[in-house]
């Protein structure tokens, strides 16, 4: 388009393309023979020796189909002066049927998942990719790229119900993640953390020590078990009897970001090269289990996380070692506590609630890398024709509020229980010395 005189005769552009695009494509991201019954070689003790054998690997999915990707793609390319400045963006619809997934089963089944067609699902988005050269002098270069990648996803069929609860397991047994026809995937769900129940929300007898909660706070399971310092969830379906119940749990979080991308920085001064990479994310959130299960007061006398430190846990003990009786003292201690007491020994909480969701935003600094090219005078007398001696070094730093090691982690291996943290390793930071040589 930039060769048409109406586009010339503008004087802006150094180029203007239109693309359009349609393609279908498969998945093969999984192992091949899903749908067949494969037996898998072991080999198991017998008395003082091994013996060779055959299990069965899978139950085989006779049903099961290609996932089939259809996308269509439109994009523009604009170039100003001179091309110093290229803006791409692209558009694209993307629907997915049969999508592959790796289904939990029971147990009892002798296996642990088996391969499906969970059912289809559509990706609108945008990407936009911005090229600038900053500075463009003989000895001195500046370059910017910046991505940035906007997706709306959406599930549109489902293999079985409409509404679906799946469980990233952690040892809950509880189910973490909804999908529903026409909702995005990635959905959070659970209960909404309404803080902790404070000495405010009971009437205290001084008699015999009870704290009873005053009528019209909600609570969950048996009211009598309800002490200060417990979580608090919130009564979402406003039910009268202010009971929490499944009602009550709705979408606490999405593991999808809003945008996401990266932004790379090279300069070349002379023979000296440097690239400096930053990544981002923005708006997703990440399901932080391993808080949750590591704050946990069945934990007693074990290791817990930071986060559950006197100064953040709710403390039914004072600085003296006394058990606490006065509500005023229990007050005083406790201003400003954000993690629960100790109580859940007692009623063994395997709540799914909103104090584990967590933004996870974040911009890392992913790579820099620092390089000399030697002049080709010099290294052409020693038979060379390229030499050029480079340092890297990943995975630097991560400016984030996520509590975690690293906010971007998902680690339950399943498509639909995405954005879960439970003991994730953190990624370790890496340096690189090399050599590039060419004859
Ligand atoms: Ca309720």
């Amino acid at each position: 388009m930039a060769e048409e005189d109406f586009i010339k005769n503008l004087n802006i552009f150094s180029d203007l393309k239109i693309r359009l695009g349609y393609g279908m494509a498969g998945n093969n991201r999984i192992d091949s023979y899903l749908s067949l019954a494969v037996l898998n070689s072991v080999t198991y003790p017998n008395g003082d020796s091994t013996q060779s054998g055959y299990v069965s690997k899978q139950i085989p999915n006779p049903d099961l189909k290609w996932e089939a990707n259809k996308t269509f793609n439109f994009g523009l390319d604009f170039g100003f002066f001179n091309q110093r400045l290229t803006i791409s963006p692209e558009f694209y619809i993307n629907r997915s049927s049969n999508l592959l997934l790796n289904a939990k089963l029971p147990s009892s089944s002798g296996y642990n998942s088996m391969v499906i067609n969970a059912g289809e699902t559509e990706n609108k988005g945008i990407d936009l990719t911005i090229n600038s050269t900053n500075i463009l002098t003989k000895s001195f270069t500046w370059n910017t790229a910046v991505t940035l990648s906007h997706n709306k996803n959406s599930v549109k069929k489902l293999t079985g119900e409409d509404v679906q609860l799946w469980e990233a397991s952690f040892g809950y047994n509880q189910n973490t993640h909804i999908i529903g026809v026409n909702q995005p995937l990635g959905q959070m769900y659970g209960y909404v953390t309404d803080g902790l129940y404070q000495v405010s929300d009971f009437d205290y007898d001084a008699a015999t020590q009870t704290y009873t909660l005053k009528d019209g706070v909600p609570y969950a399971d048996n009211k009598n078990n309800v002490k200060p310092g417990m979580w608090k969830f919130k009564n979402i379906d406003g039910s009268e009897d202010n009971k929490i119940t499944e009602a009550d749990k709705t979408v606490i979080g999405n593991a999808y970001p809003k945008i996401y991308g990266g932004i790379n920085n090279t300069f070349t001064y002379k023979d000296l090269d440097l690239s400096i990479f930053l990544t981002y994310s923005i708006g997703n959130d990440v399901f932080n289990a391993t808080k949750l299960t590591n704050t946990k007061t069945a934990l007693q006398n074990k290791n817990v996380l930071a986060v559950a430190n006197s100064k953040n846990r709710w403390v039914l003990v004072n600085k003296s070692g006394e058990l606490i009786t006065d509500p005023q003292e229990m007050i005083d201690i406790n201003k400003g506590k954000r993690v629960a007491a100790i109580y859940d020994n007692e009623v063994g909480d395997t709540y799914i609630h909103s104090w584990a969701v967590e933004d996870g935003s974040y911009l890392k600094l992913s790579n820099i890398t620092l390089g000399y090219t030697f002049p080709h005078k010099i290294i052409s007398k020693v038979g060379l024709s390229k030499l050029r001696l480079y340092a890297t070094g990943s995975n630097l730093l991560t400016w984030t509020k996520y509590s975690g090691f690293d906010p971007e982690v998902s680690t339950m291996g399943n498509g639909l229980t995405p954005g879960v943290d439970f003991g994730a390793y953190p990624r370790s930071r890496s340096f690189v010395f090399g050599i590039n040589l060419a004859f």
